[in-house]
Parts: C-alpha cells; sequence; structure tokens
C-alpha cells in the first residue's frame, strides 16, 4: 500500500521532508501540498512532487478525500489549530516541533487526542531515532551506572536577525529537552538560566550564549550551553555522568586528516545534515504507523511535557537565575 500525504508548510523542512518521502523513503507519495506562500508550494511541486495538488489552505488539505496523512511543517504557532484539524478529521498527523507553542496549547492537543480515543500524532523529536543517542542511552541503561549529572551543548554558527531569546528555548533547547527526559526515563522539577556577557556577533534582543541548568525528579542536573552565534559549526555535545563512569553521544564521522602540519577534521555547519539520518528514520516510523492509521514514536505526551518545560525555561530567562518549578499533571492512561 502507499500511502497518500499532505504536507502543510513548504519551507525549509517541508521540502525536506517531501523529497525523503518522494525520493528516499518507502510506502509513501506526497499528493497535497498547502502553503500560506504559495510560491512556496508551488517551487516544492514543481521540484520534488508534479502529482500533487495545490490547497489554498491547511484546513481544505486535511479534509480532501485523498490525503491519509499530514505532515505539519509551517512555522510553529500554526501547528496546533492544524494538529487539531487532523485529529478531528480522524487522520494521523506528524507535526514538527514544537506541538505548539504554549503548555496551555499542546495541552488542547493531549486532550483532543485522548477524546478521540488513539494515538494519530508523532511529534518530529529526530533525535531518538539518532544512531549515537540510542548507543548513548544502551551505555547509560547497561554500563555507566545510575545518571547523575549531564553536560551538554547545542551550538548553531549563526541564526536569522529574527531569532530572539525566547527562541533559543522554543526553538533550539526544545531537542535537548525531549531527548534528556527519553534518555535518563525522567521528568523535570526545576529550570534556571545564567547568562555569561553577550557574544559580539551576537545583538540586543538575543542573550547568547546562555546557560539552561535542568533538574529531574531522579535528581541529575543537566547543564545545556546554548550557543547559536558559535561560527565555527553546528555542535551538538553530550556527556553522560553515571555512578561508574561516562558516557559520551559520538562525533558524526568525518575523516581525520593531517595536513599542513596539523591534524584535522571537518565540523558540520548546518542541522539537516547531523541529523539526516535520524530524519529519515523517524519518518519511515511514522510511515509504517500512518498506514496502519496509529502513531508511534515521540506523543502528543511528549510534546506537551515539552511545552511545559519550554514555558518554564522562557520564565527562568527572566528570573535572574532563580528556579522555576515545573510541575507536569498525570499522563493519560493513552500515553502508558
Ligand atoms: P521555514 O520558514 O523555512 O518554512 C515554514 C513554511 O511554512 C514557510 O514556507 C511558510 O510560508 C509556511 N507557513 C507559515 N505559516 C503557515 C500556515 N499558517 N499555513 C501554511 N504554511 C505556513 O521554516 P522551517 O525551518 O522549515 O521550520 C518549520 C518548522 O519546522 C518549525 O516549527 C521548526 O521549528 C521546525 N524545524 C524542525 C527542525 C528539526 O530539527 N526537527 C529543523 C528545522 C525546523
Ligand atoms: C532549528 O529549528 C532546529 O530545529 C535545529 O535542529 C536546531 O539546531 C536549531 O537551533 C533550530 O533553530
Amino acid at each position: 500500500m502507499t500511502l497518500n500525504i499532505g504536507v502543510i508548510g513548504c519551507g525549509m523542512i517541508g521540502r525536506d521532508h517531501t523529497r525523503r518521502i518522494q525520493q528516499v523513503l518507502a510506502g509513501a507519495q506526497v499528493v497535497a501540498l498547502s502553503d500560506v506562500n504559495a510560491a512556496n508550494a508551488e517551487s516544492v511541486r514543481q521540484d520534488l512532487a508534479p502529482n500533487a495538488r495545490l490547497y489554498d489552505t491547511g484546513e481544505a488539505l486535511i479534509a480532501a478525500p485523498e490525503v491519509q496523512a499530514v505532515l505539519v511543517t509551517s512555522w510553529g504557532a500554526t501547528h496546533e489549530p492544524y494538529v487539531l484539524a487532523a485529529i478531528a478529521a480522524g487522520k494521523p498527523v506528524f507535526c514538527e516541533k514544537p506541538l505548539a507553542t504554549t503548555a496551555a496549547g499542546a495541552r488542547r492537543i493531549v486532550d483532543a487526542e485522548v477524546a478521540f480515543g488513539k494515538r494519530l500524532v508523532q511529534v518530529g523529536f529526530m533525535r531518538r531515532y539518532d544512531a549515537g543517542y540510542v548507543a548513548l542511552k544502551a551505555a547509560v541503561e547497561q554500563h555507566t551506572g545510575t545518571p547523575i549529572l549531564v553536560h551538554a551543548a547545542h551550538r548553531n554558527p549563526a541564526v536569522p536577525e529574527a531569532y530572539v531569546t525566547p527562541m533559543a528555548i522554543h526553538d533550539t533547547l526544545i531537542h535537548e529537552i525531549d531527548v534528556f527526559r527519553w534518555l535518563l526515563n525522567d521528568d523535570y522539577v526545576s529550570a534556571r538560566v545564567l547568562y555569561p556577557r553577550n557574544a559580539a556577533r551576537s545583538h540586543s534582543k538575543l542573550r547568547d550564549p546562555q546557560v539552561v541548568v535542568l533538574e529531574t525528579k531522579k535528581g541529575v542536573l543537566i547543564d545545556v550551553e546554548i550557543f547559536v552565534n558559535c561560527a565555527y559549526g553546528y555542535d551538538i555535545q553530550c556527556e553522560v555522568v553515571g555512578e561508574d563512569g561516562t558516557a559520551r553521544l559520538p562525533e558524526p564521522m568525518s575523516i581525520a586528516m593531517r595536513l599542513d602540519a596539523k591534524r584535522q577534521s571537518r565540523i558540520l555547519t548546518d542541522w539537516k545534515d547531523r541529523f539526516v539520518a535520524s530524519y529519515d528514520v523517524e519518518l519511515q516510523d511514522f510511515i509504517g504507523a500512518a498506514a496502519q492509521g496509529r502513531a508511534t514514536g515521540p506523543s502528543a505526551w511528549d510534546g506537551y511535557a515539552a511545552a511545559v518545560t519550554s514555558d518554564a525555561c522562557v520564565q527562568a530567562q527572566e528570573s535572574a537565575g532563580a528556579a522555576v518549578a515545573i510541575e507536569l499533571p498525570a499522563r493519560p492512561s493513552l500515553y502508558a
């Protein structure tokens, strides 16, 4: 069977996901596209999905009879209404992060899915599918003993001018927020944010870098440096310190060279390349489950937990280093 997918939001990642569905993955095709900027949808149609039909609105695409599953890859603030419409239509939906830009919005999605009675939503937390994180989780569970500390860094070479202080949380740290809940099988109890002096490449509306300190229920302390104007590359670092040893996220494969009296190897510069394989695996997972009318992988509950945590982190950004409490209500049995 070939699953017919409709894509809402044909920018950078909408185009990239369309490419992988059309050219890399098995069992699905893109049959519908929509974007508030119609030129973007038309450009993706021409380049990657010539048989896809264009829809004026995401709502019309979701309602279209030929669309069996939906990809939401528009701007974060627009995700919630599309995901709710897909649930109402009973169609599996893959939603890029963030599930919603507020915890209240993500909760409305959880409530709608629980009322529907079956999982339909997968959130685009692709790091759970990354071979490096999967190996790190196995090492932590089998070898290094109970975790005590995590040291992490999320560095981008540069960001657009419109990227401002809270986006370091909603847009960037959100990946760590999700992946550490999964890696440690734990939830957060508090967040703090500390700032050094602003980096010279930043601007007045962006505190950069920032250090976020998360504490978990099991007492693990996680420090994450977010530095989105680091200039030198796209660099994701993570080390877990356990009772018996430490485990570190592997570096992406890179040829070691000896040149000009130096030892050197390249560092990636684009997030699209760093997690290219995990995007493939996550979407293949989505296709497999959606073909059976259900969803798997990171759930709406995970999206909600991430949104609750990011709301607390944004509050902590404005709390002069003070800890902000994080509380999650009881998890509905649908997500057990
Ligand atoms: P982008 O700005 O390149 O593309 C977004 C597209 O959505 C644009 O074509 C825009 O016209 C369209 N759009 C905006 N509002 C819309 C609406 N109401 N209905 C239909 N289309 C609409 O942005 P990008 O980088 O592709 O990001 C899209 C989403 O994907 C964001 O939520 C972002 O956080 C997420 N993302 C996830 C990544 C990951 O590593 N998992 C990486 C990059 C982005
Ligand atoms: C972007 O939206 C992503 O999701 C990337 O994975 C992340 O590294 C980057 O900081 C975000 O802006």
